[in-house]
């Protein structure tokens, strides 16, 4: 595999949207026991209905360490394609490469720094000297050649429309414990080089209390060039409120690289959950990891959603607010199948059905 020393913008590679075709899609395997509870059981039963998810729409790889490589094979549907990759966790979204492609059809990967959220300060665990390599291991796996980002960013808190317009957040992009030498122009001047865009969509604020410092791919994203879907409460007494209407008033403000004014939709957010003393019961205590206490509360969002091709997979929750969501999405991709999958175990680890998924465009 080349690390190119050009970015992707010189050679003619932007990252598609979520929405454009799929190769196929990559996840990793939950098995650390200070992120999931009871030995990582309940996550993996999560995972493998997932992943079933998804492979009936594209195929799709998970890869495992080699101590839990005989236990993923045997719990993943067959189609499936398992290989052993090491990592610290199993958030493919964050520690996996970053496709971009060109007009050919040639595919491309970025691999970005990564420091586990937020380094040994505020990161969530430490170390996380095997997540740092998860996006070189799947490039080379495929044969692909990539560029090496000079700068720390997670998948998951960026999104693109695949036309030259990236939405992010202030709160993780210009947090300093992400880039603190680098200010406001500067980062956006790296995103345009490294996804090839025009224009950066930005929002203050993720959701309320995310632990990624406000990844945008829990808060809003595009489901089509000129749309945009936003979490949202209607309680303005929850926290939330003001985060959501915020982020509406600037994508009410805001012009994408093409010109054109965003529609927004918006889609109420399901709770507020917490976490219960059940749900604690079970996690492995490490001082070199988050703790994870009762009533926290969890950072819940139907936005954080996978587009597969011809499919969406989409989190519920066990909540008042499925039955709506999934009505809108419905109304939202009209050619897709919307299958629901109960997610709440990913959200007990910190993040939900987008940030354990990676597609590869092609
Ligand atoms: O939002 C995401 N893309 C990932 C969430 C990671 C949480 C780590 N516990």
């Amino acid at each position: 595999m080349i690390y190119f020393d050009t970015t992707p913008k010189d050679d003619g590679f932007r990252m598609p949207g979520e929405f454009e075709h799929h190769l196929g899609c990559w996840m990793l395997w939950p098995e650390r026991c200070d992120t999931w509870r009871l030995g990582a059981k309940p996550a993996q039963y999560a995972f493998t209905e997932i992943a079933k998810a998804i492979v009936n729409f594209e195929p799709l790889t998970v890869c495992v360490s080699a101590e839990q490589f005989k236990n993923a094979r045997y719990l993943l549907d067959g189609r499936i394609r398992v290989v052993e990759i090491s990592s610290d966790d199993a958030w493919m979204r964050d520690v996996g490469p970053t496709f971009v492609v060109n007009k050919n059809g040639s595919v491309r990967g970025v691999d970005w720094d990564f420091n586990a959220w937020g380094g040994i300060k505020e990161g969530i665990y430490f170390p996380w000297n095997k997540d740092a390599v998860v996006a070189q291991k799947v490039l080379e796996i495929e044969g692909i050649d990539s560029y090496k980002a000079p700068f720390v960013l997670e998948g998951g808190s960026i999104h693109t429309d695949g036309e030259g317009t990236a939405l992010t957040t202030r709160e993780c992009l210009l947090n300093c414990n992400r880039n603190p030498d680098l200010n406001e122009n500067e980062i956006e001047e790296l995103l345009k080089k490294y996804l090839n865009v025009e224009r950066i969509i930005w929002l203050d604020k993720g959701v309320f209390q995310d632990e990624t410092n406000g990844h945008v791919d829990n808060l809003c994203c595009f489901v089509k060039p000129g749309e945009v879907l936003l979490t949202w409460t209607d309680d303005k007494s929850d926290p939330q409120y003001e985060i959501s209407e915020n982020a509406r008033r600037a994508l009410l403000n805001s012009v994408d690289a093409k010109g054109r004014k965003l529609k927004i939709h918006t889609i109420h957010q399901p709770g507020p959950l917490y976490r219960t003393r059940e749900e604690c019961f079970g996690i492995d205590f490490d001082t070199n990891a988050a703790p994870r206490e009762q009533g926290d509360r969890l950072a819940a969002s139907y936005v954080n959603f996978y587009i597969a091709n011809n499919g969406v997979v989409v989190p519920l929750f066990d909540d008042e607010f499925d039955e709506p969501a999934i009505k809108i999405f419905e109304q939202l991709f009209p050619g897709r199948k919307i299958v629901g999958i109960l997610s709440r175990e990913i959200l007990l680890g910190g993040g939900n059905i987008h940030c354990i998924t990676q597609q590869q465009p092609g």
